[in-house]
């Protein structure tokens, strides 16, 4: 018996990140525990974590290749080797690609998971443009404007260096640690005095220790930001060392703002104006204060807007990056994801066949493709047929826009290729289901796509050759179409990937992490990367495409002010995919770990609207509107608007046998919407402004 703890980086939910020591007896995991001396997680760890060993053991994941022998979504499959399974794929898309151009092609996968840049790299070989993730709606936006904006990355909370001052708009981060935070640097500032003002129509555990809550009307935040930024020109409360040395366009700005008065803000936004100000107030004049900002205000046609408005407020204020601001922090010197991908090699003539990518300029920018066009393309064939798809690591069938239409697609599309570890109800539809490995099974670079400036090893811990990593399967794609780009082993390419900074990955895995320099007040040397050096209050880039210093707010075109005759029999406002600590989108719902502790997908009511339909705490409930219903258990919350309703994200049923696995039950997207209008930059879908009814099940 050999006992020994390794530590590690965790991956329990899509986004990883935190410090964990596993502890293997025997080449069995036999506990994992939090790393104390981790930089960013501090010993803290979630439930995920836990029920990773259950994940990695569970009866029900895939364990080899498997060929569909019946028609789709019949349940009919016969086990193949990898041989024969890599071989097929490869063929069959190079073969669609010699007929149909490699444009016919898409490749799909969901959030940031760790393994995105070698399909990058794949697939600006083989040439097809189109790439569908859900950065539309989801975090590439902000990405996307930094370059706009000429700053050198993300403006991300500085929590090591004590801001005085939280504003956190649109994320419940002590719940979702999304993106680059692990709520944990949230708590600890609040313990030590920060102040916190929260943006959130629902009063999370966030929002009910706020100093300021402000409970906005679902998706008009934009109106809110202008509201302040109005606010904070007009006392005089911004930096003005920093706006008078390292920025130009105020006074467009000023013009911009001047119509949104305290009186339009609390009619659009609900919120009242004295409220609005005391916020305005504390963010300009605590310092540093800094703004955390999640996927609540990303997800609604004014996505752009609204994120450019916020890092207006920070330049505003002067806390871009300085300590405790907003910093722009710098990588590791290592070859970044974007070189790995080597965008360079996918042809110019190919990147102007992308999908809707002259449609959504800043969307294009990123490599991106809007998911309702490639739906488009392959059930009408416009611009042109779209003939397979390989989707790794999603389920678009639960977490995209408008079910019906995804269902559609998948059930038309000639050729579809899925890597998951468990056989979804997506992967139902495949032509062949390749089986994935878990992050224990694998070494690779974890946090590589953040914006903190760290990159974390995510070590191999157990054996298995059954399930290969999307890295392995990739590398084996690729070593058969594009020898010379691939490498022997996956491994081999950390190495390529981590050679700048002079350690090999074994080293690497020793040290645990690199962390780029860290230097604040980069402007005063290099300015920004703008034509005028300077931080833009009026964009070159929107001069270019039309728009005024900021995108104009509009209203959502599904709210009972925009859509009345609607709302007469969908009253309500629906919000939805608030996270829960349990799940990750829609993945965790076969663990019976989490499955205990959070058996059912929930609907959040106002009493007194709940109390309207004869509806109970605990009751189950149709939620319903013109596109479809789900069923969810109601959870009555006096912290939520009246006119609102919450419903969570990603439910299947994993248990239900039949080949659908019960995504119809109470799958929230089949009462979404794909189309436009959508931000007319970024093409962002609005999962936050939609209207339903309720009525007891
Ligand atoms: N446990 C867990 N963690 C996750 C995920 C998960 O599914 N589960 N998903 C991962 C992913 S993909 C992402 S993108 C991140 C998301 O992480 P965050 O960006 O932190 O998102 P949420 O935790 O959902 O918090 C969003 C908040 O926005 C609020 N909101 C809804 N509509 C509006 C609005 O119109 N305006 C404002 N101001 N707020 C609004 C919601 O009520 C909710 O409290 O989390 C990641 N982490
Ligand atoms: N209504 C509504 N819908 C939403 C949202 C919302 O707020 N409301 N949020 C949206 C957001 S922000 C996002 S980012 C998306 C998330 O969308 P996705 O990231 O597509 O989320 P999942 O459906 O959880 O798909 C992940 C799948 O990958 C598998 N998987 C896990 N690890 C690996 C791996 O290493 N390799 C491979 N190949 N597979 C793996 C899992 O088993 C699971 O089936 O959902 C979006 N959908
Ligand atoms: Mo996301």
């Amino acid at each position: 018996m050999v006992l020994e703890e390794i530590s590690t980086n965790c991956r329990g939910c899509g986004h990883g990140g935190c410090g964990i020591i596993v502890k293997v007896e025997d080449g069995k995991i036999v506990g994992i525990k939090g790393d104390e001396t981790h930089p960013i997680s501090k010993g803290y760890i979630c439930i995920k974590a836990y029920a990773a060993v259950e994940q990695l053991n569970h009866p029900s994941r895939l364990r080899h290749p498997l060929r569909r022998i019946g028609p789709k979504s019949s349940g009919k499959w016969e086990e193949i080797t990898w041989n024969e399974a890599i071989d097929v794929v490869a063929t069959k898309l190079k073969e669609i690609a010699e007929e149909s151009g490699p444009e016919s092609v898409v490749f799909m996968h969901g959030t940031g998971r760790d393994y995105f840049h070698f399909m990058n790299r794949f697939t600006n070989l083989f040439g097809s443009p189109n790439y569908v993730t859900n950065g539309h709606m989801c975090y590439i936006p902000r990405l996307a404007l930094t370059k706009v904006l000429g700053l050198s990355s993300l403006p991300i909370v500085d929590y090591d260096a004590s801001p005085k001052c939280v504003l956190v708009w649109g994320s419940n981060s002590v719940i979702s640690n999304p993106d680059e935070y692990i709520g944990i640097n949230l708590t600890l500032n609040l313990k030590k005095g920060a102040k916190m003002i929260v943006v959130d129509p629902r009063k999370t555990r966030l929002a009910s220790s706020a100093n300021i809550w402000l409970q906005i009307r679902p998706s008009t935040d934009l109106v809110l930001a202008l509201g302040m930024i109005k606010y904070i020109i007009d006392r005089e409360l911004y930096d003005k060392n920093f706006v008078e040395h390292y920025t130009i366009g105020l006074k467009d700005l000023k013009i911009h703002v001047s119509r949104y008065t305290p009186q339009l803000v609390e009619e659009i936004t609900w919120i009242p104006r004295d409220k609005m100000e005391e916020a305005a107030e504390m963010y300009a004049t605590t310092k540093p204060a800094a703004i955390h900002w999640g996927v609540g205000i990303e997800q609604n046609i004014n996505c752009i807007g609204i994120d450019a408005a916020l890092m207006y407020l920070v330049a505003l204020t002067g806390n871009l990056d300085v300590p405790g601001g907003n910093v722009l922090f710098d990588s590791p010197p290592i070859v970044g994801y974007r070189d790995f991908g080597l965008p360079d090699k996918l042809p110019e003539e190919k990147k102007q066949k992308r999908i809707g990518g002259q449609e959504y300029k800043l969307l294009d920018s990123v490599g991106r493709c809007p998911p309702y066009a490639v739906w488009d393309a392959i059930i009408e064939g416009r611009p042109y047929k779209v003939r397979a798809l390989y989707i790794a690591g999603s389920n678009p069938l639960v977490v995209r826009e408008n079910t019906a239409r995804v269902r559609e697609a998948l059930e038309k599309v000639e050729f579809m290729v899925v890597a998951d570890m468990f056989k979804t109800p997506t992967a139902e539809y495949a032509d062949i289901i390749l089986p994935v490995a878990s992050w224990l099974e694998y070494n690779t670079i974890g946090d590589y796509w953040k914006s903190h400036g760290y990159v974390f090893a995510r070590k191999k811990i157990v054996d298995n050759s059954e399930c290969w990593s999307d890295l392995k399967i990739f590398n084996e794609l690729g070593k058969r179409l594009y020898p010379e780009y691939f490498w022997n082993d996956p491994d081999d390419a950390l190495n390529y990937i981590l050679s700048p900074a002079k350690v090999t990955w074994v080293e690497f895995a020793k040290l645990g992490y690199l962390r780029g320099r860290v230097e604040y007040r980069k402007y005063i040397k290099v300015g920004f990367n703008t034509k005028s050096g300077k931080f833009e209050f009026y964009p070159e880039k929107f001069k270019e495409w039309g728009l005024g210093p900021l995108p104009e707010y509009q209203e959502n075109p599904e709210t009972p002010l925009s859509a009345s005759a609607l709302a007469e029999r969908y009253p309500y406002m629906l919000i939805t995919g608030g996270r829960s600590i349990e799940y990750f989108n829609s993945e965790g719902r076969q663990l019976k770990t989490l499955r205990r502790s959070h058996p059912d997908p929930i609907v959040e009511i106002n009493p007194a609207t709940a109390n309207k339909h004869g509806i109970k705490d605990g009751d189950w409930v149709i939620v319903e509107n013109h596109r479809g219903s789900v069923k969810m258990k109601a959870r009555l919350t006096e912290g939520i608007d009246p006119r609102v309703i919450h419903a969570e994200h990603g439910w299947w049923f994993p248990e239900i046998e039949t080949p659908d696995h019960g995504y119809q039950i109470s799958n929230i997207n089949l009462l979404t919407d794909d189309r436009p209008p959508v931000d007319p930059l970024m093409g962002s879908t609005r999962l936050k402004s939609l209207l339903c009814n309720i009525r007891k099940a």
